[in-house]
C-alpha cells in the first residue's frame, strides 16, 4: 500500500531482497498500514541513502523496516540516522542467513535496531511489531492487529494438505 503519507518504510538492500521484504509490505497491506518501499543499498547507494534519510521522520514515517544481507548494514545506518524505531530483518543470503543476522544483531550500545528472525518470518513480524508500535497511539490500528490475532488462533485444527 502507498499513500501521500506513509507511516512504515520498508527498506532493502538489493532488489533481490525484494521477494522476502514483499511479506512484510502485505501483512502491513493487510492490518491497514499506509507503507512505502524503497531499494536503497547502504554500500552502493550511501548518498541516495542519506537523501532519503535525511527527509523521511518530517515525511511521517514513524517506523522504518530494513532488509539486507550478506554484510547487512543498511539497519544499523539507517538507526544511526534517525530517531525511530528500525527494526532489521536479515536476508537468508550466504550461510544460510546466519551471516546476515549475527551482522545486523550486533549492533554497538547506543544506536539500537530491533532484528527480527531470517527470512520471511522476520519480514512478516517485522511488520507485525511495526504495528503493535503504531498501536500504542492508534487506536484502529490496535483493533486490526487484535482481528488478526483471532483470525489467525481462529485457523482450523485439520491440516490441508494429503
Ligand atoms: C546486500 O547484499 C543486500 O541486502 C543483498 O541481500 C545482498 C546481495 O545483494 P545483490 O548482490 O543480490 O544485489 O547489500
Amino acid at each position: 500500500m502507498t499513500d501521500s503519507q506513509p507511516r512504515v518504510a520498508i527498506l532493502m538492500g538489493s532488489q533481490s531482497d525484494a521477494s522476502t521484504m514483499q511479506h512484510a509490505a502485505n501483512t502491513l497491506d493487510s492490518l491497514g498500514i499506509s507503507n512505502e518501499s524503497r531499494v536503497i543499498s547502504a554500500h552502493r547507494q550511501a548518498a541516495r541513502l542519506e537523501e532519503y534519510l535525511g527527509g523521511v521522520e518530517e515525511a511521517g514515517v514513524q517506523v522504518i523496516i530494513a532488509g539486507a544481507g550478506m554484510a547487512a548494514a543498511l539497519p544499523g545506518v539507517v538507526a544511526a540516522k534517525v530517531r525511530i524505531p528500525v527494526l532489521g530483518v536479515p536476508m537468508e543470503s550466504k550461510v544460510n542467513g546466519l551471516d546476515s543476522l549475527l551482522s545486523m544483531v550486533q549492533m554497538p550500545a547506543g544506536i539500537p535496531v530491533g532484528t527480527l528472525a531470517i527470512g520471511r518470518a522476520g519480514a512478516v513480524n517485522a511488520a507485525l511489531l511495526a504495528a503493535a508500535i503504531l498501536a500504542l497511539s492508534d487506536v484502529e490500528i490496535g483493533k486490526s492487529l487484535a482481528k488478526y490475532r483471532r483470525a489467525q488462533a481462529d485457523q482450523p485444527e485439520t491440516p490441508d494438505g494429503p
